[in-house]
């Protein structure tokens, strides 16, 4: 995979240095598929499918749901696996065949509504199925017990409307829709089929088929998201013929008709699918996708990317490529408050792995010698950075360094905090730093001996 030239954006003094663009993807510690973004409180959280390492039957193997989240757009915190297939009584492979607990969770969608998180996903063959949770990270519960949408179909995904009425899209190879109730658990049976409604397969609305298909009379083939801008709806959506490019329609009423807009991503990026999640943030509106773009990648290893999506005057939308720069940061990351060592702009080598049993809660771990986390647009402001304090636990005979460095992974150290072997308890260690002002891209370097497995990390900070 090509990156930055990380040299050339070295800086010669340790103030006011430029920070460095973000990088796509945005997760590099595991493989990420189908995104669904969503702002509460300032907090934009990123949902995600989970493409696992190892194959079975070189097909989609997909146990896990994923939650990310950003304050800022460049910096990505690691929340973990939020709900698995194993929520679900109605994936006990007694009961249904197909992946069982162990394949099938495919593209989710979460939202927020009077307090409660509400996570929409399919169970691959099985249906569409609800969860529920008092904050973003769960536990989560299904409320049902048995699918909220029983007609075998994927996709799902949820819009809240200004007026407060809700719908569930989804589909493939068609597009439906049901409008939610206000429990947001059930849908109103008095529409379409029992509820269910069939939007019109027409090229006018999703656009003209460049292949002839005869399941799909036009260019939808799957992942609706629905999004509203200055009172036009607008449906993004996964477009055929494979490999996927993304497209879009618009219409004046969050159930249609539509009106097919034009290609927003054309086929790039080595994925035989692609899988749009659009949100607005800090005034500006982003595009999040998915591509084989991470070492090993491929249309079963995919990979969570986002660019900023702009509009023409007349609301169409300016079609973009895939890039590895993804979007300028919309804050500074403040280093003085603690930072959860998995807030992560780019990662190589570490993984990451659950911490307690604190719902949403990791910790870096796997660590091993040359391995290093980068955390981009850190202001360490005016009266500057003195000490450095991280909370890490090691085994006994482990141990090694955190060397500080700013701006590149060889940019100027600042300061190297000593970890002894802690017999595996969590010990918060501080050491001095060379006083640093400014805005920097800070990389958390991590040295020991040869044989690994070096220490776990939970969270960092500074000190002025
Ligand atoms: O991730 C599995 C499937 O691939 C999704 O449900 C589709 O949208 C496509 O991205």
């Amino acid at each position: 995979m090509t990156r930055f030239p990380f040299t050339a954006l070295m800086i010669a003094s340790l103030a006011c240095s430029a920070p460095v663009a973000a990088i796509n993807p945005i997760v590099q510690t595991i493989y990420t598929a189908d995104p669904a973004p969503v702002v509460h409180a300032g907090t934009l959280y990123l949902y995600t499918s989970h493409d696992e390492d190892q194959l079975v039957k070189n097909f989609f193997t997909m146990k896990d749901w994923r939650c990310f989240s950003t304050n800022d757009m460049v910096n990505w915190t690691d929340h973990g696996a939020v709900a698995s297939l194993r929520n679900f009584t109605w994936a006990d492979p007694k009961i249904s065949g197909w992946g069982g607990f162990e394949n099938g969770a495919w593209a989710p969608q979460a939202i927020e509504r009077d307090g409660k998180w509400y996570l929409y996903v399919p169970l691959q063959g099985r249906g569409i199925g609800v969860l529920v949770a008092d904050n973003p990270f769960g536990p989560f519960e299904d409320p049902l017990n048995k699918p909220l949408v029983a007609n075998d179909n994927i996709d799902p995904s949820v819009f809240l409307d200004d007026d407060g009425d809700a719908y569930l899209y989804w589909g493939n190879p068609k597009c439906w829709y049901a409008k939610l109730n206000d429990d947001m658990i059930s849908y109103d049976t008095a529409l379409g089929d029992h509820g269910l409604v069939v939007q019109e397969m027409t090229p006018a609305a999703f656009g003209q088929r460049s292949k002839p298909d005869p399941r799909r009379p036009t260019s939808y083939e799957e992942g609706p998201w629905l999004y509203k801008r200055n009172e036009l709806y607008y449906l993004f959506f996964g477009a055929g013929p494979i490999p996927e490019h993304l497209g879009y329609s618009t219409s004046t009423s969050p159930a249609g008709p539509w009106k097919y807009g034009g290609v927003v991503m054309s086929t790039q990026g080595g994925s035989f699918t692609n899988h749009p999640g659009v949100v607005d943030y800090h005034g500006k509106t982003y595009l999040f996708y998915h591509n084989a773009a991470l070492p090993g990648g491929g249309g079963f290893h995919r990979s969570v990317c986002v660019d900023e999506l702009t509009f023409n005057r007349d609301g169409s939308v300016v079609p973009l490529d895939m890039t590895e720069d993804g979007p300028a940061p919309v804050a500074e990351l403040d280093p003085y408050q603690r930072v959860e060592a998995e807030t992560i702009a780019w990662a190589s080598g570490v993984e990451t792995e659950p911490a307690g049993d604190k719902p949403g809660n990791m910790v870096i771990a796997a660590v091993d010698d040359g391995d290093s986390i980068e955390v981009q647009n850190v202001d360490f402001g005016a009266p500057g950075a003195a000490k450095f304090a991280a909370s890490v636990a090691s085994d006994e005979d482990a141990g090694g360094t955190i060397e500080l460095r700013l701006d590149s992974a060889d940019g100027p150290l600042i300061g190297a905090l000593s970890i002894p072997g802690t017999a595996g308890s969590w010990k918060t260690l501080s050491t001095d730093v060379t006083k640093t002002f400014g805005v920097h891209d800070l990389f958390l370097i991590f040295r020991g001996p040869p044989a690994g497995n070096l220490y776990r990390v939970d969270w960092w900070k500074f000190e002025p």
